[in-house]
């Protein structure tokens, strides 16, 4: 069973799209394991992206994520970090695959929605870094119906 982290970023939030994201991950069968809405800081921000410092658009991503509050979380299930990339789609919206959330609801690679995990070294520390140890063990009660 693998571990991915997700945020949904200031405009997902802005334009109450928070419910129909957590949808699409919940009905694809991912179980949620931490949650939490916060406003991120500039320093969490600059750690969490720090691969991308130097780059030409680092200081308005920057911006963009520490804008308004976000919704952080994990979610388990199996191949949970590619599963969770092809239902959020290519980070240029105008290149996501039609059904995925970014072609769904965005449109500028700016303001694309959701950041997700892109393996399983960055999933590992992202949660560290947002989460910590404060993950959710738990049963849920259609799991067999799921995970084979
Ligand atoms: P990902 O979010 O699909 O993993 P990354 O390449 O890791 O994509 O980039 C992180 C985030 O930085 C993207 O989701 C996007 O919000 C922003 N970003 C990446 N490239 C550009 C760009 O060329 N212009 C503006 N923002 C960008």
């Amino acid at each position: 069973m693998e571990r991915t982290f997700i945020i949904l970023k200031p405009d997902a939030v802005q334009r109450g799209l928070v419910g129909e994201i957590i949808s699409r991950f919940e009905r694809r069968g991912l179980k949620l394991v931490a949650m939490k809405m916060l406003q991120v800081s500039e320093e969490l921000a600059r750690q969490h992206y720090a691969v991308h410092e130097g780059r030409p658009f680092f200081e308005s991503l920057i911006r963009y994520i520490t804008s308004a509050p976000v919704v952080a979380m994990v979610v388990e299930g199996t191949d949970a970090i590619a599963v969770v990339r092809n239902t959020v789609g290519a980070t240029r919206p105008a290149e996501a695959a039609p059904g995925t959330i970014r072609a769904d609801f965005g449109l500028e690679i700016g303001r694309n929605l959701v950041h997700a995990s892109d393996g399983p070294e960055t999933a590992a520390s992202e949660i560290a870094l947002w989460f910590g140890d404060d993950l959710i063990e738990w049963q849920r009660a259609n799991d067999p119906w799921i995970f084979e």
